[in-house]
């Protein structure tokens, strides 16, 4: 019998049901070293955080998180918040000796995320992990885009192509949710899909980002203030208005150290796409493509066959000779977006059951905070700028 990994997760709104229904599935599909065990949920509204314990599977509930790092039938902290608590909230558990699993980005800062860095670091002479929720890595075909590159199956890679489209924000009277407001998220579309697009391409790649050069722009400047909003949805309270400040769509050029050189593009103005990621690699021997929209697919094409016999072919990801694939269905079989939210937790749970650290660390993380801070000073001074070194 395994022993348990008892989960206190702070948050409970979209990305908190994305964890819980992982918490609930992973050892159903995955044998692992420990059981996780939905111990205790955490939010600000006493009737909110009741309800969703109820219907997300925790056991308990709270609205007072420092009661979450301060119980010692806690192991891990999940911190599914907005960005601006992220730091002190890891920080508090950490200190507690929690594991901690936070939300990406990181945080709202470099500063911030240094700090959580070296705690992180700090920590893991007492047997603490931590880990950075960009689940993206965890899609199939993607953890295969990364093993076909190591292979060495598109030789060396000269492009990078990546965008992150959605269009949740073109009506302008669409309301001022937190997403759209500087001092708790950070940034706009740059941190909160940029930062997956960064993240998966380095991952991919093996290659950092070396400088960038960018522009932002927010094109609706003003919006109504929001009533209720759950997770990317919400209506307006009123009349009254208040400043968006933060970028609705971010663009960058980027080289990164292999010697690639790559194209980004994050927005949540590309009217029709909702949530349209997709990642392109040429290489010398061949190019890869991944496209969310078909996310059990793999495309690939093969400069290395004869000519006559050249075209991206469709790999379909869904066979047990594929990463995470063994565990669901018979071969064919598709699967779904909360899949990479079972296959973060599976990693989590493998690591921390290993002694290991798992990946991406917080300071893997922080290097994703140097580039969006790159990206964003390299568009308010029109230059080429150097992403900072993590050490
Ligand atoms: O993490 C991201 C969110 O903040 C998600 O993967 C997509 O973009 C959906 O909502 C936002």
């Amino acid at each position: 019998m395994a022993g348990q990994l008892r989960v206190g997760m702070v948050g409970y709104a979209f990305m908190g049901a994305a964890h819980s229904q992982a918490w609930r599935t992973v050892n159903h599909a995955f044998d692992l070293p420990l059981s996780a065990r939905m111990r205790l949920v955490c939010g600000r509204s006493p009737d909110g955080v009741a309800a969703a314990a109820e219907k997300l599977g925790w056991e308990e509930h709270t609205t007072d998180w420092r009661s979450v790092i301060e119980r010692d039938d806690i192991d891990l902290v999940d911190i599914c918040t907005p960005g601006d608590t992220h730091a002190e909230i890891a920080l508090a558990a950490l200190a507690a000796g929690k594991h901690v699993l936070c939300e990406k980005p990181l945080a709202n800062s470099v500063a911030e995320a240094r700090e959580m860095a070296a705690a992180a670091t700090a920590a893991q002479t007492r047997g603490v992990r931590t880990m950075c929720g960009f689940n993206y890595r965890r899609v199939p075909a993607v953890a295969l885009m990364r093993r076909m590159v190591e292979a060495g199956r598109i030789g060396e890679i000269r492009h990078v192509r990546a965008v992150y489209l959605q269009d949740w924000i073109v009506d302008p009277e669409f309301p001022l949710v937190w997403r759209l407001r500087q001092e708790v998220a950070g940034s706009g579309a740059l941190g909160d899909i940029g930062a997956h697009i960064i993240d998966l391409t380095q991952f991919v790649t093996g290659q950092s980002i070396r400088s960038v050069t960018a522009t932002t722009e927010t094109f609706v400047k003003s919006r109504p203030l929001p009533g209720a909003s759950t997770g990317l949805s919400a209506s307006a309270s009123g009349a009254e208005r208040g400043d968006v400040t933060v970028d609705d769509a971010a663009l960058f050029l980027a080289r990164l150290d292999g010697g690639a050189i790559a194209t980004y593009e994050a927005t949540r103005f590309a009217t029709g796409r909702k949530n349209g990621l997709r990642v392109e690699l040429n290489g010398s021997l061949g190019s890869l493509v991944f496209d969310f929209e078909r996310m059990n697919e793999l495309g690939f094409y093969d400069a290395t066959r004869p000519t006559a016999e050249q075209g991206f072919s469709r790999i379909l990801v869904t066979e047990p000779e594929h990463p995470y694939m063994a565990a669901w269905w018979p071969p064919g079989h598709l699967i779904g977006y909360e899949h990479s939210f079972t296959h973060e937790m599976r990693d989590l749970i493998e690591a921390i059951g290993a002694g290991q650290d798992p990946a991406p660390s917080f300071t893997d993380a922080l290097q994703v905070q140097l580039v969006l801070d790159a990206v964003a000073r390299s568009a308010s001074t029109s230059q080429w700028t150097e992403v900072e070194p993590v050490g």
